[in-house]
């Protein structure tokens, strides 16, 4: 049985990277139209607002590994509660960016519920560095790490207890831009990835039917949908900070998120890293929401 109560979180927060603007994410997909579009679907959703979150100059020091890591604490602190809030209110997370560094937050809640959750990573990138193997010290690139309990302590434990999910309960989809030491951790602990050659060779039919079967195989109790923009290719969501070209299509995503309605797996989501300094004309939020809209259940015809 769906659940048809969606709670909103917004989560402005830029902390996790360089380029400012991300923080303005939650806004751009509410001016998208995000609660409307899932109304008119039959949902009850609850707009929670956001997670309050200091504005001020970003500290940007040179070989520093890891970037506004206190602000990043307090965050994942505090949207950890909310999405544990929102769990026990038995209601459907849904989890609005903000940078990617996000993600600690988001699965330190779940994990509190989900003993199997199954993760879907969405994303141009693997986020699996850790303090040693960052190329930039930006905390987005590392938020898988982290809730594999791979990093800094302080990350790691957030929430009280490390690790929040399994390497084997997770899959990447759309990867293209993995660094070194990341192809190392999932070689080492055998993450399921479906890269931009995959997809290419197997078609997003396929990769989504494996995909599909892979979390029922392992008998997850929850999954979560952790949906990087940069993911798709660039020319369809020009807003975002790490932007990669050769991507997954706007069609592709869509199919991707129907298959994953249609097979009724989905218990949680986030959409990440829009940011509408970088946009043109709200584009990139837009798509957001249109994929929200096919996740929850919209039919073309
Ligand atoms: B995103 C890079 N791997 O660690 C790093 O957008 C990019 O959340 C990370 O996927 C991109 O800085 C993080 C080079
Ligand atoms: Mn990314
Ligand atoms: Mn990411
Ligand atoms: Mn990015």
């Amino acid at each position: 049985m769906k659940n048809k109560n969606i709670s909103i979180i917004g989560v402005p927060s830029d902390y996790g990277q360089h380029r400012r603007g991300v923080d303005m994410g939650p806004s751009a997909i509410r001016y998208a139209g995000v609660v409307e579009r899932l109304e008119a679907l039959g949902y009850e959703v609850l707009d929670e607002g956001d997670i309050q979150v200091k504005k001020g100059n970003l500290i940007v020091e040179q070989n520093n590994k890891l970037l506004n890591l206190n602000d990043i604490i307090k965050i994942s602190t505090e949207l950890g509660n909310m999405v544990e809030n929102v769990l026990n209110a038995n209601r459907f997370p849904l989890v609005l960016g903000g940078d990617h560094s996000i993600a600690i937050g988001t699965l330190s809640g779940l994990a509190k519920r989900y003993k199997n959750l199954g993760v879907i990573w969405y994303d141009a990138h693997a986020d699996l560095n850790t303090p040693e193997t960052t190329p930039s010290g930006n905390i987005h690139g590392m938020p898988l790490a982290v809730c594999l309990g791979i990093g800094d302590d302080r990350l790691t434990e957030i929430g009280g207890f490390a690790p929040k999910i399994k390497p084997e309960n997770i899959i990447i989809i759309g990867a293209r831009s993995v660094d070194p030491g990341e192809k190392e951790l999932i070689r080492k602990l055998g993450i399921k990835v479906y890269s931009m050659h995959e997809i290419d060779r197997l078609g997003m039919t396929k990769v989504m039917e494996e995909s599909i079967s892979y979390m029922l195989q392992r008998q997850v109790d929850g999954v979560h949908l952790s949906l990087d923009l940069d993911a798709i290719d660039p020319l369809y969501t020009p807003g975002v900070g790490t932007p990669v070209p050769g991507g997954i299509t706007y069609r592709e995503s869509h199919l991707a998120m129907e298959m994953l309605e249609e097979a009724n797996i989905i218990t949680s989501a986030e959409f990440v890293e829009v940011n509408p300094i970088l946009d043109e004309r709200n584009k990139t939020a837009d798509t957001a929401v249109a994929l929200m809209g096919s996740l929850f259940g919209e039919k073309l015809v």
